[in-house]
């Protein structure tokens, strides 16, 4: 008997398109899922661009206006994969049309449209529509396995949550002035963009909210040369073309959860040397785990329970059959990438949207996510401890 099938339409089609595209080619086909996608639409805004990209990308279709697709009984997805200053609009739009909802990180640019899309959600699930925002890292197989080792109680109370994501793209002060730096349309830099990763991770690993930070955040560039026609940003009057930075380069700060653990995040693109160095160390009364994404299928662990003699942190390589989605692909030791985690993403969507339950994270999530990032940003800007609003 054949499967239910799921149309999906795509909107944007940069990086997180591109990702995005490989992971609904590939999660049917190494997931027994109990419904099928459809690549059905892309859309967005250049004709000739879309329709190089829906042949690359193997989309059946392209379309120019979002909206038409949230009229069309053959699209039952939307993939928002667009900057952050249109997630809020789309989104809402699209649940309140009956549409399923897989919306990229961070869920907004501000925590008023968090919460519109929240409440958008909520509203929507009592109709039977699903919503996820697309934290892709809680589904590392190292990651999903750190939090059962934390959940089956192996850390004990947690006293650590020490979490950085470093990347270095920026250092040169000639990069141009991309959306990314761009307030009115990422909303933040690097606390949002990538600050938003670890502070998500930190709060699921641990299974406890963030309740107040201090925070500091720089930006050690304040001017770009303009990044070309596709900036939409005219040229300054009479000097070179540059545009202001009008976002952080880097963002710290110290957090306290509900629990009682304290924890230290750093979030920065001038980490020179550091591509996308992702990592979190989590130290309890029991032991201690230890992570980085560049080594994206290791896992350290080490357990205060054994004779200090033979104690000591080891490497676990998390290849087994028996680790989180490590069954659908290679046997043990043939390592995964990236772009499996959005694989992986989409087969926990596409299962719950088939059997009728709500995907993780969910729009709260991310909304929690948001009132972090709030938070760190009233306190970096006022120089004092910010409660974290619940
Ligand atoms: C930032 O450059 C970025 O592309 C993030 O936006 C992604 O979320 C992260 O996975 C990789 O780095």
């Amino acid at each position: 008997m054949s499967k239910p099938r799921l149309g999906i339409a795509m909107i944007g089609y940069a990086f997180m398109g591109r990702v995005h595209s490989q992971a609904w080619r590939s999660v049917n086909r190494f997931f027994d899922l109990p419904a099928e996608v459809d690549k059905t639409v892309l859309c967005g805004r250049s004709e000739v661009a879309l329709k190089e990209a829906a042949a690359t990308l193997g989309w059946a279709e392209t379309a120019t206006d979002w909206r038409a697709l949230l009229e069309r009984d053959d699209i039952d997805v939307i993939d928002i994969c667009t900057p952050g200053s249109s997630h809020a609009e789309i989104a809402v739009a699209a649940l309140e049309a009956g549409k399923h909802v897989l919306c990229e990180k961070p869920l907004a640019n501000t925590l008023a449209e968090a919460e519109a899309m929240t409440a958008a959600a909520d509203a929507a699930r009592g109709r039977g529509v699903r919503s996820m925002v697309g934290f892709n890292y809680r589904r590392v197989p190292a990651l999903a396995f750190a939090r059962q080792l934390i959940a089956d109680g192996r850390l004990g109370t947690i006293r650590h949550v020490r979490a950085h994501y470093l990347q270095d793209w920026i250092v040169d002060p000639d990069f141009p002035l991309v959306w990314r730096l761009r307030k009115e349309v990422a909303g933040s830099g690097a606390l949002g963009d990538i600050g938003a990763h670890i502070a998500d991770l930190a709060q699921y690993l641990v299974d406890d909210h963030i309740t107040e930070v201090t925070a500091l955040m720089e930006t050690f560039v304040r001017e770009r040369p303009l990044a070309g026609e596709s900036s939409g940003l005219s040229a300054s009057a009479g000097g070179a073309a540059t545009g202001e930075v009008t976002v952080d380069d880097a963002a710290l700060f110290l957090a306290r959860f509900g629990g009682g653990a304290i924890g230290t995040f750093e979030a920065t693109r001038f980490a020179t040397g550091r591509k996308n160095a992702m990592g979190l160390e989590i130290n309890g009364a029991r032991g201690s785990i230890a992570f980085d994404f560049e080594s994206m299928n290791e896992l350290w662990f080490h357990d205060h329970t054994l004779d200090p003699a033979e104690a000591g942190a080891r490497r676990i390589l998390v290849t087994e059959e028996t680790h989180p989605y490590l069954a659908a692909w290679w046997p043990p030791g043939h390592v995964l990438g990236y772009e499996h985690t959005f694989t992986h993403e989409m087969r926990d969507f596409v299962e719950a949207v088939a059997t009728g339950v709500d995907p993780r994270p969910s729009f709260a999530d991310g909304l929690q996510v948001q009132r972090v990032l709030d938070a760190v940003e009233t306190s970096a800007a006022e120089g004092r401890w910010q409660a974290v609003e619940r």
